[in-house]
């Protein structure tokens, strides 16, 4: 494999990845031709919903066709790189797909990334362009891409969702049907087709580096996630899947996400924001059979159906997804009660390993664990600090390897070095199997903080703040938070004579091109940081110190206020 994806890229053991092939978990199909197959027989059947934009399945390869065909026309190769920063939408789906029919990758960023995430990730895909909406909000998404454009080379292009201007590549346009006037190549669909082993996308780790790390992920492991995914969560033709988290997610997008639901020839709603008011009325709207939510975003449903008298009816929901983090046991055993479905347990990462809980074990099970592998080939471990194997019933590290989770990550040795031992792969989270086989995430000994199921790399914000002369040491810790389970508390030991305020540490952060759901929520000034005995700030002693602050006794003028700030994605 001498494409300059593959060449960053860890392959699965050559005898490995045969056997996955003669058990036909890798079916060596591109992921287009999943699509294709799901559309033949339902051409008038709607496949995605936006708003008032409706899509047929026939539309829908269509356009995946013609577009595919016009990403090559514009110069673009395949195995070129994408960086997609998209609001849920048809463009979304369209050009996602459309890439993978090129094979063309796209890398999945997040619309709530800024300069310092579309910068890392661009640089390290040497992404050729950048397809953002004009806006977002009051966000200038259009020239985010033009700041990437001017400091990585390698990008080119920028692909508009809106009003394209003369310099910029419309994705109206490119997104448009086929037409009669189009090039003989876009009618005939006559373009190559990806060879399955090579990447399909890139998805973003939610790491504890400095910067985020990609994971390629191949058209033959994803499809078998899809599959997995699919099949655990009873997805058919008669599934009608809301898309209300960012859709780039590895979640939303393939556990078994909107690729699953159109693969199971079903019908895929976009939305733009989980807000209750929005999401249950789509749901009444569409019918919604199926969806995946955060847990913030659950509970909010949750208190909104308990709180609101004259609900939209909401009984076509069948099952709810919760994932991203921790979903505590009380708030799980309020799902069907209150929302009337099934809830479905869902601990996953984009670097693999999907566990679900049953849609039929018994409520227990669904109410107070995180499920097991979607896939009998899973290989699991449950480890001490010394990597031994712990029995059941011991909570320890989890390791995994499988036929959808990859054994690197790409272009970053050092990290996985840290990460991927002989071939498992380390989440960083501390997990015990039960004797029945389902796990329940105790917590984790990774540093990140997980705000609402957004991860955030203690050492990336660690690393800007040191650009703010009057800090001498810091450290960025979780602290509790009622409604997302953690917030970001910023520790800092200051120089002599100096001061700062949170707002201060935010507005140096935001210019450094931070992601704002990565700004720290509170900020404590103390004399010393407390170091371990191996000479590393000890964050658990950070941790119950913010804990103890936080208690209802004691008061504190430093916590931001953050309403506001809710209606958007977690
Ligand atoms: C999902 O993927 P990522 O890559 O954003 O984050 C993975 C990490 C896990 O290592 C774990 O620390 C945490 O998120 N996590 C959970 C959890 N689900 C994910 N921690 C506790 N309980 C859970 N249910 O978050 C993701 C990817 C696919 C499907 C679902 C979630």
């Amino acid at each position: 494999m001498t494409t300059p994806t593959a060449e960053g890229t860890v392959p699965w053991p050559e005898e490995t990845a045969a056997r996955y092939r003669q058990e036909g978990l890798w079916r060596d199909l591109p992921l287009h031709a999943v699509l294709m197959e799901s559309a033949k027989g339902r051409e008038d059947k709607v496949a995605l919903v936006d708003g008032d934009v409706r899509i047929t399945f026939g539309e829908l390869v269509d356009r995946v066709e013609a577009a595919a065909a016009r990403l090559l026309d514009i110069g673009l190769r395949p195995d070129d790189r994408i960086v997609l920063q998209l609001p849920n939408s048809w463009q979304f789906a369209v050009l996602t797909l459309a890439c993978f029919r090129a094979g063309i990758v796209p890398v999945m960023a997040l619309p709530g990334h800024r300069l310092h995430e579309m910068r890392a990730v661009a640089e390290v895909a040497e992404a050729r362009a950048v397809a953002v909406p004009e806006r977002i909000k009051d966000f200038d998404h259009r020239r985010l891409a033009q700041q990437v454009a001017e400091e990585v080379a390698s990008v080119e292009m920028i692909m508009i969702s809106g009003t394209a201007q003369a310099d910029e590549v419309s994705l109206d346009d490119l997104l448009r049907p086929s037409a009669s006037e189009d090039s003989p190549k876009e009618k005939a669909g006559g373009i190559p087709q990806p060879d399955p082993d090579l990447v399909l996308m890139f998805l973003l780790s939610g790491g504890t580096t400095g910067m985020p790390k990609l994971i390629a992920r191949t058209h033959n492991d994803y499809d078998y996630n899809i599959r997995e995914c699919s099949r655990v969560s009873g997805l058919s033709e008669d599934t009608v899947y809301l898309v209300a988290l960012p859709a780039g997610h590895n979640f939303p997008l393939g556990c078994p996400g909107l690729l699953g639901a159109l693969f199971a020839g079903g019908t895929v709603v976009m939305l733009s924001s989980p807000h209750p008011v929005k999401a249950l009325q789509t749901i009444q709207n569409e019918g919604v059979t199926v969806t995946a939510a955060v847990p913030a975003v659950a509970q909010r449903w949750i208190d909104y159906v308990e709180e609101t008298a004259d609900l939209p009816d909401i009984s076509s929901l069948k099952v709810l997804q919760v994932g991203g983090s921790r979903f505590p046991d009380e708030l799980a055993a309020r799902v069907r009660p209150v929302l009337g479905c099934t809830l479905q347990q869902v601990f996953g990462m984009a670097e693999g390993l999907i566990n679900m809980t049953r849609l039929d074990d018994p409520e227990e099970v669904i109410t107070t664990t995180q499920g097991r592998p979607v896939s009998s080939a899973d290989d699991i471990r449950i480890v001490d600090p010394l990597g031994q194997d712990l029995p059941d019933g011991q909570p320890g590290s989890i390791l995994t390897r499988g036929p959808y989770t990859p054994r690197g990550y790409y272009r970053a040795p050092e990290a996985n070095e840290r990460s991927f031992v002989e071939g498992w792969y380390s989440s960083g989270d501390i997990v015990e199997r039960r004797p029945d086989g389902n796990l329940v995430v105790h917590g984790r000994d990774k540093d990140i903080i997980n705000r609402g199921g957004e991860k955030i790399s203690a050492e990336e914000v660690e690393s800007l703040v040191y650009r703010l002369s009057a800090i001498e040491m810091a450290a960025a810790v979780a602290m509790p938070d009622p409604s997302l389970g953690e917030g970001l508390c910023l520790y800092v030991k200051l120089r002599e004579g100096e001061n700062i305020t949170l707002e201060q540490v935010r507005t140096e952060l935001t210019d450094a091109g931070l992601a704002p759901f990565k700004l720290p929520e509170r900020l404590e000034i103390i004399d010393e940081i407390p170091m371990t005995r191996v000479g590393k700030i000890n964050k658990k002693a950070l941790r119950e110190d913010v804990r103890r602050r936080m208690e209802p006794s004691s008061t504190s003028q430093t916590n931001y206020d953050r309403e506001g700030e809710r209606d958007g994605h977690p």
